[in-house]
């Protein structure tokens, strides 16, 4: 028997493919009238599938009372009410482990492009400018530079190990000091006065709103480069913009931003800035990783079983 299960937004296609084969899969955004299918659904479906970053809140949750698991595609769970999801017994899931290596591998190529400039250098030479103008300034080095990790975690952890290889020293900050062989600051401020290149890597929502501000990129420095595979949230945006703009930092990387898709224009004239459409897990073996276990959760917990990665 297949369950019925409700998916909130056109996502990975193949992933959407695998659910239809596997569940009776209500599509909710391509229902005309959202709340009459909700309705419909409410007495049967017991697990939602949640993929983007619109807002799954308690409202959602009070219109499927049978709901048991909402299983998010991505490892951030921001957008998801947990407090409302614990209180009425919903267990949520994500995606955690299936994107550290992509996600790493996406935050060291911000921080390569960011301080070697090779997309600035790209467009240069296509305009033709190697031939008129000469030679590309020169940029600035990786090795012995020092990485800050701002959010040693998961995926912290592989970005750490890659910058090693780039011979970059790491130092991290966390709320917990982790048993690592990394050098640990005990806040952001401090972390970025002793970093030539900050990478957010935290979870978003309220704790972390903001926590890259005017004090931490004045701790940073004019020499100082900033880099977000985090969320939007983290990082100041207009005091970041404002910063790039008056050379108060060197540089920024950026995947993620307030309010995706509509990236401020503001920033699409800096040369000091490269910026991501929030693409760091998107690529067709990881995206198909992170499809694979959110339907696996979703069938342990339909079959009664413990997920595979819930979110404490
Ligand atoms: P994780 O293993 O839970 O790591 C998060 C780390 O952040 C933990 O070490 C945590 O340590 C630290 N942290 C949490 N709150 C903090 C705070 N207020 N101050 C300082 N450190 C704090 O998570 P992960 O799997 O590495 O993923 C991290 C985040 O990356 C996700 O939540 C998501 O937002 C983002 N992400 C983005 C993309 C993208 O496409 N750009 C892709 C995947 C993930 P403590 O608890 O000790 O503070
Ligand atoms: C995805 C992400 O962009 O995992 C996360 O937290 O931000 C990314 O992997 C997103 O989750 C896709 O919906």
């Amino acid at each position: 028997m297949k369950h019925d299960v409700i998916l909130t937004a056109k996502g990975h296609a193949g992933t959407q493919k695998r659910m239809e084969q596997e569940f009776n899969l209500v599509k909710l955004w391509e229902q005309p009238d959202r709340a009459a299918a909700l309705k419909a659904a409410a007495p049967k479906v017991r697990a939602l599938a949640h993929t983007g970053h619109s807002k799954v809140d308690a409202a959602l949750m009070d219109a499927l009372p049978k709901l048991e698991i909402i299983a998010n595609f991505g490892v951030g769970v921001d957008q998801i009410d947990l407090d409302a999801a614990k209180a009425r017994g919903i267990v949520v899931t994500n995606t955690a482990n299936a994107l550290n290596d992509c996600v790493a591998d996406c935050a060291i190529a911000l921080v390569l492009n960011t301080l070697r400039k090779f997309p600035q250098a790209d467009k240069y030479l296509r305009a033709g400018r190697w031939k008129t103008d000469g030679t590309y300034p020169f940029t600035t080095s990786l090795g012995g530079k020092t990485l800050g990790i701002l959010g040693l975690g998961r995926i912290g952890e592989e970005i750490a190990n890659r910058a090693k290889a780039f011979k970059m020293k790491v130092r991290y900050h966390n709320r917990n000091r982790k048993d690592v062989p990394w050098t640990y600051d005990p806040d952001p401020v401090t972390l970025a006065k002793n970093s030539d290149v900050l990478v957010a890597i935290t979870p978003g929502g309220p704790e972390t709103d903001k926590l890259v501000n005017a004090a931490v990129l004045d701790a940073l420095g004019p020499q100082g480069y900033v880099v977000n595979v985090a969320r939007g949230s983290v990082v100041d945006q207009p005091v970041l913009l404002k910063y790039l703009q008056e050379g108060k930092i060197a540089g920024a990387g950026l995947d993620v931003y307030y309010d995706e898709p509509n990236v401020d224009p503001a920033f699409f004239g800096l040369d000091n800035v490269v910026l991501l459409p929030h693409m760091a897990s998107a690529t067709n073996e990881t995206r198909t990783a992170m499809g694979l276990l959110q339907i696996e959760n979703i069938q342990l917990k339909l079959d009664g079983e413990a997920v595979k990665t819930p979110v404490v």
